[in-house]
């Protein structure tokens, strides 16, 4: 009874198309109120398929992206710094911050920061760089194969929860960078011009403990216009985060 009652609900569901009410268990969860906010994936979750799948997206978004962003609104109803100036200048700045929000910030402030990167970055169609920053990767690297040799090495060797990057500087000069935790280049004055979370719930559900196989995959969802226009910002110095 309880399957059939189950099977008569889902359809009905979907007929009258009200599909997200039973997707709801992994449903965009709107942030609580405060100074920050989380946008939404700008692409449906499944869009990284087959190499990051939709529960992956969704549970990453929805639940590990938002808790960061709550925090930062949770914490900023007793800290008004937090709402006074805009993530990137708090993040920047951090060692300047009173003591008592230096830790959300770094944690939930850097992986606010970081996530909104990666969502950006995601999405595309991967292949060779384009652009611009086609160029850049062959002044800084060499070129795109050994760019990714050292960026897949470098995201291998990260212990435990971390990130690998490619920062950019106002010239177009390209670094790679890793950092643990939700730390961010922003903390050292340094624009990310991409990254890679490497944080086992980034790609436990399918790859997991192959960290390396979801390194090598992740370049097929490389979006390449997107890096391009993060460039073209870090240039004019109007790259934030
Ligand atoms: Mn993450």
């Amino acid at each position: 009874m309880i399957q059939f009652n189950r099977r008569t609900l889902l359809t009905g569901a979907a007929a009258a198309g009200v599909y997200a009410i039973v997707r709801k268990p992994y449903a965009f969860a709107q942030a609580a109120e405060g100074p920050f906010k989380l946008d939404p994936l700008p692409y449906e979750p499944g869009k990284n398929e087959p190499h990051i799948d939709a529960m992956t997206m969704e549970i990453h978004h929805g639940r590990h992206h938002a808790a960061y962003v709550n925090n930062l609104n949770a914490a900023a109803k007793n800290n008004a710094v937090l709402g006074e100036k805009p993530l990137h200048e708090l993040l920047a700045n951090i060692a300047n911050l009173p003591e008592g929000v230096r830790a959300v910030v770094r944690n939930s402030g850097g992986g606010h920061a970081n996530h909104t990167m990666f969502w950006q970055v995601m999405g595309g169609a991967g292949g060779e760089p384009t652009g611009e920053v086609a160029e850049a990767i062959k002044a800084s690297f060499g070129d795109f194969a050994k760019l990714q040799e050292q960026f897949n090495a470098a995201g291998g060797r990260v212990f435990g929860s971390g990130w690998v990057f490619v920062t950019v500087d106002k010239a177009g000069k390209l670094a790679l960078v890793t950092k643990p935790n939700q730390d961010t280049p922003i903390f050292d004055q340094r624009m990310v011009l991409f990254g890679n979370d490497v944080w086992e719930h980034a790609y436990y559900l399918k790859y997991q403990n192959r960290r390396a196989d979801y390194l090598k995959a992740w370049w097929n969802v490389v979006n390449w216009d997107e890096i391009n226009k993060r460039f073209a910002a870090a240039k004019e110095g109007k790259l934030t985060i």
